[in-house]
């Protein structure tokens, strides 16, 4: 192989206009102008890192191979002399500073009793535009607290004088042992909480044998995070369907021949909603000016980081898709997103093996129900229509979003789920303390488990039946409940509109 040109920071750095555009990342020299039109984020950031290093910028939002798949190999022209770039120079603003100050103020982990608790530090440690990226939702967040106030809705029967000496909250999900009914959910951008982003939740994963489902818009990349498994850990990969069909062809078939064992095709997501957290936070983060001249480089930098990464997502996928995804994988195939039976129904008909019940942890459509309440009704239509009993090993339903306690799983699996998905606590466990902040999570969970299958009479998961919970105010979305003390706090109002300084 010839050996790669060595360009100097001075030769770059004279390719800095809209006509002729180089950018350093990872000590690689790349020929982005004829990209600039076509980067979903808009050509304006890659046009600030002009004839410089962007590796910083670049590196928490995208997947290390975004530019390789993105641009022809006779764009990337060479390596860089590391001691002459340019770097762009990250000035350490008054804000930034005094968060610095409360992530030295962080508790010890000892102290973090609950997953609120991880939320709480995140909150007041992750870089602004992580947190609002993060924990937003679609317009009024509606949804976003109904996911977890359904939990509220559902109390518990008990059984008592059992004998619960010994109590096994392992279970098994599509085929695959898991210490507990629950599995860490697809989330994008990991790297804006933490550089190593979605690795750490790999490592803790395989640490405490629970599965992990990898996001199509992980910050690592997919192949990264196969490497980074142990030996005989599960791995899902969510698939967010590209209008070209051939790109999401090659990702599946390269999934499944790396030994990704469940594909979860979401379909909840035609385009991304509308989180205005995120998207306020880019009008206060960059000029605004700018901000409004943003449409003129082909996609609105104003909606935020959600919707800059995503313009690849097909919105014409059908259900006339899924016999072509059934042709190209032997992968189960789960549909994530599903929120109302008949939808449920038509995928088990198709023979697809499940259904995450979920509406994006409230981030799409403001309004859609709880993955919770349309649990409820989609184990009784395909019990009737179908003569179905859940949990099923044929045909499994998830549910995720607005999960906190293991209490909240256990209602979820006397509904008839297999297992519950739980993406931001785990995101927030990291972004504060790493993969120990997650090793922790899993291990509240473990210890959540362990008292309250105690406290049910339930020795195994298995004892955990339909008849251990009152879900009869469920569907009622005026019941009154205790109030959440815990969650409300750190719910994040929603602002609006300011007036400019005077
Ligand atoms: C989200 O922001 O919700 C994505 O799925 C990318």
């Amino acid at each position: 192989m010839s050996q790669p040109k060595v360009f100097t920071g001075e030769e770059v750095a004279k390719h800095n206009t809209r006509e002729s555009c180089w950018i350093v990342v990872h000590g690689k020299v790349y020929d982005v102008t004829e990209f600039l039109d076509e980067h979903p984020g808009g050509s304006k950031i890659i046009l600030k890192y002009a004839g410089k290093d962007a590796t910083e910028e670049y590196e928490p939002i995208h997947p290390p191979d975004a530019i390789t798949t993105n641009l022809p190999p006779e764009k990337q022209l060479g390596v860089i002399d590391e001691k002459t770039v340019q770097k762009v120079e990250v000035t350490i603003t008054k804000s930034e500073k005094a968060r610095l100050e409360r992530v030295s103020r962080r508790p010890p982990l000892s102290q973090i009793l609950n997953l609120h608790d991880f939320e709480a530090i995140a909150k007041a440690t992750m870089p602004e535009k992580a947190w609002a990226y993060y924990s937003s939702a679609a317009d009024d967040e509606i949804t976003n607290r109904e996911n977890h106030a359904a939990y509220h809705r559902v109390w518990f029967r008990p059984r008592i004088l059992i004998d619960v000496t010994k109590v096994d909250w392992s279970t098994t999900i599509l085929g695959h042992k898991s210490s507990m009914p629950i599995y860490i959910t697809a989330t994008a951008l990991g790297k804006l909480g933490h550089p190593d982003g979605e690795l750490n939740l790999t490592r803790a994963a395989a640490k405490h044998n629970v599965i992990q489902m990898i996001p199509t818009l992980a910050s690592c990349s997919l192949d990264e995070l196969i490497d980074a498994a142990q030996p005989g850990q599960v791995q899902w990969l969510q698939l967010y369907v590209n209008k070209d069909r051939e790109i999401t062809k090659r990702i599946v078939q390269h999934a499944e021949a790396r030994g990704i064992k469940g594909l979860f095709i979401t379909v909840d997501a035609p385009q991304l909603g509308r989180r205005e957290k995120d998207m306020r936070m880019k009008f206060d983060a960059d000029d605004p000016s700018e901000v409004k001249k943003a449409g003129s480089d082909g996609v609105d930098r104003s909606q935020g980081a959600a919707r800059a990464i995503s313009s690849f997502i097909d919105p014409g996928l059908s259900w006339k898709d899924i016999p072509w995804f059934q042709s190209i994988t032997k992968m189960p195939l789960i549909l994530k997103g599903v929120q109302r039976w008949e939808d449920a129904l038509k995928a088990y008909d198709l023979g697809l093996a499940g259904v995450v019940l979920s509406n994006h942890g409230g981030r799409q459509l403001d309004f859609a129900r709880s993955g919770l309440e349309v649990l409820v009704e989609v184990v009784e239509h395909l019990g009737k229509k179908r003569g179905l009993t859940f949990p099923n090993e044929k045909f499994q339903l998830f549910v995720d979003g607005g999960v906190r306690r293991a209490t909240d799983v256990l209602k979820a699996v006397a509904l008839g789920a297999t297992a519950v998905g739980i993406g931001r606590p785990f995101l927030y466990a990291f972004s504060s303390y790493g993969q120990e902040g997650v090793e922790a999570a899993l291990q509240i969970l473990k210890d959540e488990f362990e008292m309250n299958l105690r406290l049910l009479g339930a020795p195994t998961i298995k004892d955990i039946q339909r008849d251990m919970v009152d879900a009869s105010n469920l569907p009622s979305h005026v019941a009154i409940v205790p109030g959440d003390r815990l969650y409300d706090s750190n719910y994040e109002s929603m602002q609006v509109a300011r007036l400019g300084e005077v």
